[in-house]
């Protein structure tokens, strides 16, 4: 039975991915984890049981471990979604971004040449790569322009993909992916806070207590945004073809932050109104009902970035010409999907 090693297990897209092969292929699916004092399993909840899973410890730092699993299981494929996933993060910590990201790639690509070279390797990357962009929609011949250590380090994994694969005819392949969310998405990327803040404040106006409104950083920004589950079955089309070849998923679309908070109050039925302020743009507020109620949503630069994508906006026609792939769930119905798990969680 062919096995699959995938990364990032606990994530988001590891999580959905091993969800996915477990319920509709007959692989023994291997979960690498990296150690934590207290991992959380929550994204995972559905499947640890599996007799067709089995979790394993690695980390894309340390070689010895990506090294000793690939030798040890021999995997038919390697699908790795681990990362310091966080572009607001990676100013802060670059070289850690950077040894996860870009040289983590490489460990993975290295492991498989050494000890199980007809493996297929899929790497994580992102419309990140594309940062200041020139045009719209963004498709895979669009500059690499990243604003972001984290952006910069996926155009490094881009670039040591493609130099594998055309050096050791690997089956390597670098999937740019633009935004997707869902209801394992963590909790600091803005739409999960969004939701998550949203259900907080449907709960506190139901009990009559005092709202803690959102606190936002740029609510101007664009994003392409897609459901995570949609994805992981665009990626497994890109692993099964005959010839490797890089794709770039997205929705097609583009959405402010502002809209996406919009929507998710609709969902929840609460009513609100923006106020803007162009010359204070700190002052610009989201009240209940009118300028009378309460603040649901402000701003705060601390949630500011020191340089900013301001639009994202993907093409995804190359896949769905030659895969077949499309994105099934729309912005507003993941958007209704999100709140609707945070108010029952
Ligand atoms: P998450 O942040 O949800 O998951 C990333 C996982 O990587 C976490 O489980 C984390 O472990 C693990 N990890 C981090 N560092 C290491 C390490 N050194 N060794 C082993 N594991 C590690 O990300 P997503 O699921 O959202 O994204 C998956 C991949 O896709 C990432 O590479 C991301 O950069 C990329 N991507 C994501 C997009 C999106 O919109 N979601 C869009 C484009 C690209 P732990 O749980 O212990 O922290
Ligand atoms: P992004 O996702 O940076 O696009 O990276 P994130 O949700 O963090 O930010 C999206 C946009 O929202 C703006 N923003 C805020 N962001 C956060 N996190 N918190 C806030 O309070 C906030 N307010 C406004 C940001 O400035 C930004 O413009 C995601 C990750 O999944 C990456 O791993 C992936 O590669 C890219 O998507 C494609």
């Amino acid at each position: 039975m062919k096995k699959v090693l995938v990364t990032g297990t606990l994530g988001q897209d590891g999580a959905n991915m091993c969800e996915y092969l477990l319920e509709n292929t007959e692989y023994n699916v291997f979960g690498m984890i990296r150690r934590a004092a207290s991992p959380n399993f929550k994204n995972c909840k559905s499947f640890l049981d599996n007799p067709k899973f089995k979790l394993v410890y690695g980390d894309l730092t340390d070689e010895i471990s990506i090294s000793h699993l690939v030798k040890e299981i021999k995997p038919d494929y390697f699908i790795n979604f681990a990362a310091n996933s966080f572009v607001g993060c990676s100013w802060e910590m670059p070289l850690q971004v950077f040894d996860t990201n870009a040289t983590g790639v490489l460990r993975c690509l290295e492991a498989i040449k050494e000890h199980s070279p007809a493996c297929r390797f899929y790497s994580a990357g992102s419309s990140e790569e594309f940062g200041n962009v020139d045009y719209s929609p963004q498709d895979l011949n669009h500059p690499l322009k990243p604003r972001s250590p984290y952006g910069a380090s996926k155009c490094a994994a881009r670039h040591i993909v493609k130099v594998y694969r055309e050096s050791y005819n690997m089956f390597a392949v670098h999937g740019t992916l633009f935004n997707h969310e869902g209801t394992k998405r963590g909790e600091e990327f803005v739409t999960r806070k969004i939701t998550k803040g949203v259900a907080k404040i449907k709960k506190q106006i139901d009990n009559k207590e005092h709202i803690s409104p959102i606190e936002l950083g740029n609510i101007y920004a664009k994003r392409d945004w897609s459901d995570s589950e949609d994805f992981v079955k665009g990626i497994w089309l890109m692993l099964n073809k005959d010839t490797p070849k890089d794709y770039l998923l997205a929705s097609g679309e583009t959405h402010t932050i502002k809209e996406f908070v919009d929507r998710a109050f609709c969902a929840a039925d609460i009513n609100g109104n923006w106020t803007e302020n162009e010359n204070d743009p700190l002052q610009t507020k989201f009240y209940r009902n009118s300028t009378q109620g309460e603040v649901l949503v402000k701003i705060n630069p601390k949630f500011y970035r020191p340089a900013e994508v301001e639009l994202l906006l993907g093409d995804p026609t190359e896949i769905r010409l030659e895969l077949g792939w499309k994105p099934e769930v729309s912005f507003r119905d993941l958007v209704k999907k999100m709140v609707k798990n945070d108010l029952n969680e």
